[in-house]
């Protein structure tokens, strides 16, 4: 006869982490996690039953897409801001992977270099302007750089008298929507413009009032058929060009973490003589170090058994990415920076996650990994080799209560000048 194994129960964590939460986004699970010993807890989250992951084991059972479902699964305020609702982070099955499919055919290694070059471009003939002020925070002064080359690379037409409000809205968009009160309201708007904006401009495509390079974004958003044959909505389209267009942006925070990273730990900074491999460890040493984006959000689509938990269906799953990149199960002192970690071959897909784990083109992570690995090298080299500057005393903790998070003073750089 056989013996029934008996299941267990959900680990329980605090009745409620709302605050917990939204004070300390990026260490709230690490926190609870360290205190049971664990890596899985529930608790409750902006008013739903919500399972917390960390570590490699969880991320693997986060991106089984049998067992999970990405429909409606980020909070509601993150998809009227961040990402825009109908886009590709939220759907599921067959149609997930065409429409990510559209994503990777546009990320070519060529292509990457082709925004690459535009951003390195784009840096250079602001950097006159640089040398003329007193200061500039360099948070702040990345943005119109990465929006006129993302959108001159995505073949997005950006007048000089529009540059100003797109790039803002651009920002809002990331930058405010987890803001709290007014700044997500303004994120919300910008949300509304933006996706009016690209909506008329997809329009015009498919009218032939504009015809761009056939492998731009645009040309390939406007032109991409679903499964069953049929054009986006121009909405839709509008949003997946916003995930263009937005995250390129957004690569401001961790170019500015960068900075950051080469001030604080100057003996580790590679030098202009280090060759191409110890600057990517430089750089993926910050992506893991620093935190950004908080968590990815799941829904069991089924009841599971993981672990020898059963888990019930609708359930909603949280993995943290940050407390997955410093977790002291899977890396040697992890809230130490050391960019050495990095020469050794054979980090998991599911270990380092700042921009979610497992497979691009199967599954959800970020198909613009790539794109921030080259414009992080690229400012890397920047840094280092084609300028001089100096960071005046500020405030550099970084805030960890705020998404995404930033040294307090954004970075303020003085005394400008171009390399000899
Ligand atoms: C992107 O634009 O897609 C990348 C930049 C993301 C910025 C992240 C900051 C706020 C996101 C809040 C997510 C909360 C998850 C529960």
């Amino acid at each position: 006869h056989s013996i029934k194994q008996s299941e267990e129960l959900i680990p329980q964590g605090p009745v409620d982490s709302t605050l917990h939460f939204l004070r300390r986004p990026y260490d709230f699970v690490s926190t609870v996690c360290s205190r049971t010993g664990g890596d899985m807890f529930e608790t409750r989250l902006l008013l739903r039953r919500t399972v917390c992951l960390r570590g490699e084991a969880a991320a693997e059972m986060f991106y089984d897409k049998t067992r999970m479902s990405r429909d409606g699964a980020m909070p509601e305020p993150v998809r009227a801001t961040l990402t825009g609702k109908g886009g590709v982070q939220g759907l599921d099955g067959e149609r997930h992977l065409r429409r990510k499919e559209m994503f990777v055919s546009l990320l070519t290694q060529e292509r990457v270099e082709a925004l690459g070059e535009k951003f390195e471009k784009m840096w250079l003939a602001q950097l006159p302007a640089w040398t003329r002020e007193t200061q500039v925070i360099f948070y702040e002064a990345l943005h119109p750089i990465l929006a006129e080359a993302v959108c001159d690379w995505a073949g997005v037409p950006l007048p000089a008298e529009e540059r100003i409000k797109r790039t803002r809205d651009l920002v809002l968009l990331f930058d405010r929507a987890a803001a709290l009160g007014l700044g997500h309201f303004q994120a919300r708007r910008a949300r509304s413009r933006s996706e009016a904006w690209l909506a008329r401009i997809i329009k015009d495509v498919r009218d032939s009032r504009l015809v761009p390079h056939a492998e731009s974004a645009l040309a390939v958003i406007a032109g991409h058929r679903d499964e069953n044959g049929a054009l986006l909505s121009p909405k839709i389209a509008a949003v997946e060009l916003l995930n263009v267009l937005r995250p390129t942006v957004a690569a401001s925070v961790y170019i500015t973490l960068l900075a950051h990273a080469l001030h604080s730990f100057p003996d580790l900074a590679p030098t202009p003589a280090s060759d191409r491999s110890e600057m990517g460890y430089f750089v993926q040493e910050v992506r893991r170090f620093y935190p950004f984006f908080p968590a990815v959000a799941a829904r069991s689509r089924k009841d599971f058994r993981w672990r020898n938990v059963r888990f019930p269906a609708g359930r909603r799953f949280l993995l943290d990415l940050h407390a997955t990149n410093t977790d002291p199960h899977l890396w040697n002192e992890p809230e130490t920076f050391n960019p050495e970690r990095f020469r050794e071959e054979g980090i998991s897909a599911f270990a380092l996650i700042p921009q979610g784990g497992g497979d691009v083109p199967k599954n959800h992570r970020c198909p613009g990994e790539t794109v921030v690995l080259e414009v992080m090298e690229r400012a890397l080299r920047m840094l280092l080799c084609e300028m001089e500057y100096r960071l005046p005393p500020q405030d550099l903790r970084i805030d960890r209560s705020r998404m995404p998070a930033l040294p307090g003073s954004k970075i303020i750089l003085e005394d400008i000048r171009r390399s000899e």
